[in-house]
Order: structure tokens, then sequence, then C-alpha cells
């Protein structure tokens, strides 16, 4: 009985740890409900989103029907040039980390499905979404390289906290563990 009451807590712990972890990170279904297909506007799906470090963004299509190709650049992805992908995912169901703040570039390979609008282009903002500042065209070089520096040291300092706050969660399931 004092066994299954310990095990109870444990998995109670384990189950609010993960919650919190899961709100850290957002995943995203690449065109909503439509999905990765040429008939979704994926420009007005693309604007409705914050996508952020940490976050996944997730392809979901008909597997041989379409692909997934990473483009290196905004020239490659504006002439639907899929000549030098960054990388070629298929199979019907992708998930792709956004790891780093930046700009990606993606379409299908399916011929023709690019010139039709099939390509997003997915903006990644610092974990502090409040660094809405890093655009800001008028300003000075100066000034805006040490808003960019400015950003990206919050958002790793967001990314240490919540970090914390994880390890914090786990330390104390454990001593819960311990103490039951
Ligand atoms: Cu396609």
């Amino acid at each position: 009985m004092a066994y299954n009451c310990r095990f109870f807590h444990l998995v109670v712990l384990i189950l609010l740890v993960s919650v919190h972890k899961e709100a850290l990170a957002t995943k995203h279904v690449v065109g909503g409900s439509n999905g990765w297909d040429e008939s979704t506007d994926f420009d007005t799906w693309s604007s409705s989103q914050t996508f952020k470090v940490g976050d996944q963004i997730e392809f979901k299509y008909t597997s041989g029907l379409h692909s997934v190709v990473e483009l290196p650049s905004e020239s490659a992805y504006k002439s639907c040039n899929i000549g030098s992908p960054l990388d070629s995912l298929n199979g019907g169901s992708n998930t792709v980390k956004l790891d780093k703040a930046g700009t990606r570039y993606f379409t299908c390979g399916t011929s023709g499905h690019c010139e039709q609008g099939m390509k997003v282009k997915i903006t990644t903002v610092g974990a502090d979404a409040s660094s809405s500042s890093t655009t800001s065209p008028s300003s000075p070089a100066d000034a805006s390289s040490a808003t960019t520096a400015t950003a990206s040291a919050s958002s790793s300092k967001a990314q240490f906290l919540s970090f914390f706050t994880l390890i914090g969660s786990l330390v104390l399931a454990v001593v819960q563990f311990n103490v039951w």
C-alpha cells in the first residue's frame, strides 16, 4: 500500500513535469487543419503563428503525393529552385525543430507544386517573444547589431531559466519520492 502511494505520487509528478515542459514549446502543424497541401494559403497561416526557438513544426500530407524540401535561401524560395536543398523529407509526417532564430524556407519536392504556392517561410524569433524590436529597418548598423545581441542574450537567459525550472521540478520529484 505504501509502495503504491509512493508510486502514484511519482507518476503525478512526472506528469506535471512533462506538462510543464510541453508548455515551453509549441508544435505548429503547417497549414493548420488543411495541412501541407497545394490548396493551403501558407502566408496567411504563417502570419497567424509565432514561432519561437525550441518550437517544432509538423508537416502532415499524403505520402507519395507530396514531400518536404528545405531550401537554402530566399532566392531559391522565390524562384522555386529545389536543385540544392538543405534537406529532403518524405513519408507523410515530418517534424522539424526550430532550434535557432532566423528564417527557414520549405517547399514541396513534387514537380509544379512549389509554383502552385506550396511553400512556406518560417521566421523563428528568440524564446523571449517581447524582443520584437529586432526588426527596426531605419536604425543605423551599430544600433541594430546591438539590438540583435541584446535579443539573443535575453533569449538564452530565458532558456537558461526554463532549464533550471525543469531541473528544479525534477529535484522536487526525487525529494518527494524519497520522503513519502
Ligand atoms: Cu506537393
